[in-house]
């Protein structure tokens, strides 16, 4: 009777907020950093990895281009002032509008088997808005959301504040609202603080990203390999890197 039933219901097991279905999912991996650390170039090396191997990458950031993303952006710039709370709900939002969307939406790539690499995530909540608003606040109402699905790989590209000014300062006219570098500080602090509270739940790698984008390229692919061939458990890169900070 139960192998009867088992036939007939599609099989969907649920992790916390992941659903594994009969066909291989994608992955969901996360480039998280300072500005300037060297995100964008990283998640085109790693697309081009993955595309090399034969799957797919949807390359996808965070704040989206919706108009929700351009209220953030708006904000961001400082042509709209708003309340720490605010930009967090607003951030939330644009989260949950990136998973579910049925045109573009992270979850149809993966339900299809594509990769998505996205450029920034949750846990830029948690250190850029938690370091103003309520942090346990801001990490309860993203990690709690069913609609935001939990990622696969978090890299977090570690580059000290200084290296980051001066490559902000070099690329840019005009900064944003945490582009300065006392901000940049208390920011690159609660992403460690954050990281140790998750240490035991998120799958969260360091990654010395001050070196030659070619290096780290290679530790990022590292990773990669490690999370689609299953022996990703093994945080040596990390504990590593952590020792020797
Ligand atoms: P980039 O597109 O340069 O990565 O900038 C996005 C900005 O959005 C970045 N600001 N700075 N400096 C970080 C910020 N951000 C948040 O404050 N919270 C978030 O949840 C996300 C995804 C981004």
């Amino acid at each position: 009777m139960l192998k009867s039933l088992f036939a007939i219901i599609p099989i969907e097991l649920k992790t916390k907020k992941k659903v594994v279905t009969g066909n291989v999912r994608g992955k969901l991996i996360v480039l998280e950093g300072l500005d300037g650390s060297g995100k964008g170039t990283q998640i085109r090396l790693l697309s081009d990895y993955i595309r090399s191997t034969g799957r797919q990458a949807y390359l996808t950031a965070e704040p989206t281009s919706s108009s929700l993303g351009g209220m953030i952006r708006d904000a961001l710039g400082g042509f709209v002032g708003r309340d720490a709370y605010e930009l967090s709900a607003l951030f939330l939002a644009d989260r949950i509008f990136h998973n579910v969307n049925p045109r573009n939406g992270i979850r149809k790539f993966l339900d299809e088997g594509i990769d998505v690499i996205c450029d920034r995530y949750y846990y830029s909540s948690f250190a850029y808005q938690g370091t103003d608003a309520d942090l346990d606040w801001v990490m309860r109402m993203n990690l709690d959301c069913r609609e935001i699905t939990a990622p696969d790989l978090c890299i977090f590209l570690d580059v000290d504040t200084e290296q980051c000014d001066k490559r902000i300062a070099e690329n840019r006219f005009d900064r944003e609202i945490y582009e300065n570098i006392e901000m940049q500080r208390r920011i690159r602090a609660r992403f460690f603080e954050v990281f140790a509270r998750l240490k035991d739940s998120d799958p969260i790698r360091i990654v010395d990203a001050s070196r030659q984008p070619e290096a780290v390229s290679e530790d990022v692919i590292r990773l990669y390999q490690e999370l689609v061939t299953k022996e990703g458990n093994d945080q040596s890169l990390t504990d590593d890197y952590k020792n020797n900070r």
